[in-house]
């Protein structure tokens, strides 16, 4: 057998943040760089010899080349059989789904999701585990302990094989199966959702959607299931096709970034529903025609619908929500008498809630939203079941949204980023803030009265593990809230990400727009952290 044991040295710099490791494609490019870390995936397992693997990315610049790396790897290390999409693409969810679908063992994802690509953007890899979700912190602390020490990594010697057409090869003992990227993934969607009625309404002539797959790993999903299963008009899909550099853009689906889709939805003739999905397909923005639903309001009203949709119709066991996310779910949970988790950013931290069957639903403010259908968030998913529930309630997203405010008030929300912050310096605006923590209780803040002010730590209620400073939150007695943390995707200094939210029962005061609603609270942050002084910033350089 061919297998190579090739001798390296530990790089420093190899520890997996909010979801895996990323780093400049420069930087993977490194000899041996990406080989370290993924003989470190392998050497912190056990029990994988003769276990399936699942591979697949986002189809960003370098994934091809670490797909050849990683199925010689995974010949040399012993595993029985590799699924690997088509030309090498596989969505985050879609993953999840295969992985679970065949009792993998693991899964490895190519992908820095909303991060740029191209020979100077950003590359990442991803570990999740048999129930399909993220590796969870002591998996990715055991990955990383193993890239501090490891000195050589085994890869099997032979030519590349050939990942454009399906087909089953064989890599010395190891079974390389060419898999198609969207079948088993759609016939999941088609088992949750009520495709018929979806499909009246995308052929009924009165109504029109866009999806914008920002030229990243939704494209062929996307084509797939609207215009292909739900007969929706060739064209629905926009910027479908998936390319190394997104179409040189940065596939994060926000106001900011997803200003095609905005554009048309905010234009003359807009449609009625617009969607966009990230890098690698697991975040999504919904917009209504002239209308934006944040990703905090769009957890809540899946869960107060959910029983509109035949996967969900017997009810949720439970929601969940990452702490930066606003209560808007909370209060939807509490009239449904169900529980609402509130767990660190980041999805790992649902896997075990949802494994166990205490939460179906789950989201962050970061535009990710899913359920137990898999172990990971899911933009289309998210998108159709929007559908769903439109095409069920014949009334527009901006009516949706308005009369869920009625019901459980709204949750004015925003997030503001720094980012390119000097990490010196973000790390100081942190430290200081920490430090201020105890003195604030009871402080009086402009007219808001400090309730409680702490680091965010959170206790699994599955198996005990606690994660600390998960972020700074400072909360007010009437429900406003302040939440400072750094972000853990970023590969270039820092970005600090400033969460804010107040609380409207009123409806006569439910239409302003957030930046006002939340001025007060905007004026008060700076304050509290010295934010404009201590990062040099005037202004946020994102605002969602
Ligand atoms: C961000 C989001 C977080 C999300 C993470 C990965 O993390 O805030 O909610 O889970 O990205 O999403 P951070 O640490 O930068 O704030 V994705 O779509 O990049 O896999
Ligand atoms: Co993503």
């Amino acid at each position: 057998m061919n297998v190579q044991t090739v001798s390296t040295q530990p790089f420093t710099d190899q520890k997996p943040g909010t979801s895996g490791l990323r780093k400049q494609v420069q930087v993977f490019r490194k000899f041996h760089y990406l080989e370290n870390f993924v003989q470190s995936i392998f050497d912190s397992l056990e029990g994988y010899q003769g276990q399936t693997l699942v591979l697949g990315g986002d189809g960003r610049y370098y994934n091809r080349q670490a797909i050849q790396t990683i199925l010689k790897m995974a010949a040399a290390n012993g595993w029985g059989r590799v699924l690997v999409g088509q030309k090498g693409i596989l969505s985050t969810p879609a993953v999840s789904c295969i992985i679970r679908k065949n009792q993998a063992f693991g899964g490895i994802i190519l992908s820095a999701s909303h991060n740029p690509g191209g020979p100077e953007g950003d590359f990442g890899i991803k570990y999740n585990i048999s129930n399909g979700g993220p590796a969870p912190e002591k998996v990715t602390e055991a990955i990383y302990a193993r890239t501090k020490e490891i000195d050589t990594y085994k890869i099997f010697e032979a030519g590349d094989v050939n990942i454009d057409e399906l087909g089953t090869f064989q890599l010395s003992e190891t079974t390389v199966e060419v898999i198609d990227s969207v079948t088993d993934y759609a016939d999941l969607m088609e088992s949750l959702f009520d495709f018929d009625r979806i499909r009246q309404l995308l052929t009924s002539g009165n109504f029109r959607m866009c999806m914008d797959s920002m030229h990243a790993v939704t494209g062929p999903y996307a084509h797939a299931i609207f215009e292909q299963r739900l007969g929706a008009p060739a064209g629905t899909v926009m910027n479908g096709t998936p390319l190394e550099d997104f179409g040189d853009g940065h596939p994060d689906p926000n106001l900011v970034y997803a200003h095609d889709l905005v554009e048309i939805l905010y234009g003359d003739n807009a449609p009625d529903f617009g969607a966009a999905s990230d890098g690698d397909g697991d975040r999504n923005m919904i917009l209504g025609r002239k209308f934006f639903v944040t990703p905090s309001d769009s957890l809540a009203v899946l869960a107060a619908n959910a029983k509109l949709v035949p996967g969900y119709k017997d009810g949720l066991a439970g929601v969940a929500r990452s702490m930066p996310t606003s209560a808007a779910a909370d209060r939807v949970a509490a009239q449904l008498g169900i529980d609402c988790y509130e767990t660190p950013t980041g999805w790992k931290f649902f896997g075990n809630l949802l494994d166990a069957g205490m939460a179906t639903l789950c989201g962050e403010e970061s535009f990710g939203t899913g359920s137990n259908h898999v172990r990971e968030k899911d933009g289309l998913w998210a998108v159709l079941f929007w559908l769903n529930i439109l095409a069920v309630r014949q009334q527009s997203v901006e009516q949706i949204v308005r009369e869920h405010w009625q019901t459980y008030g709204r949750n004015y929300y925003s997030r503001h980023d720094y980012e390119g912050v000097e990490s010196d310096r973000a790390n100081t605006l942190m430290d200081n803030l920490r430090s201020s923590l105890s003195s604030m209780k009871g402080k009086q803040l402009g007219s808001y009265q400090v309730e409680y002010a702490d680091d965010f730590s959170y206790t699994d209620p599955v198996d005990g593990s606690v994660s600390q400073k998960q972020g700074v939150r400072i909360g007010f007695t009437d429900g406003s809230r302040i939440v400072f943390r750094l972000s853990g995707t970023g590969t270039q200094g820092a970005t600090l990400r400033v969460y804010l939210e107040s609380y409207e029962p009123d409806v006569a005061k439910q239409n302003l727009d957030p930046q006002e609603a939340l001025a007060d609270l905007i004026v008060i942050a700076d304050e509290v952290a010295q934010i404009r002084t201590l990062t040099g910033m005037d202004k946020p350089t994102v605002i969602t």
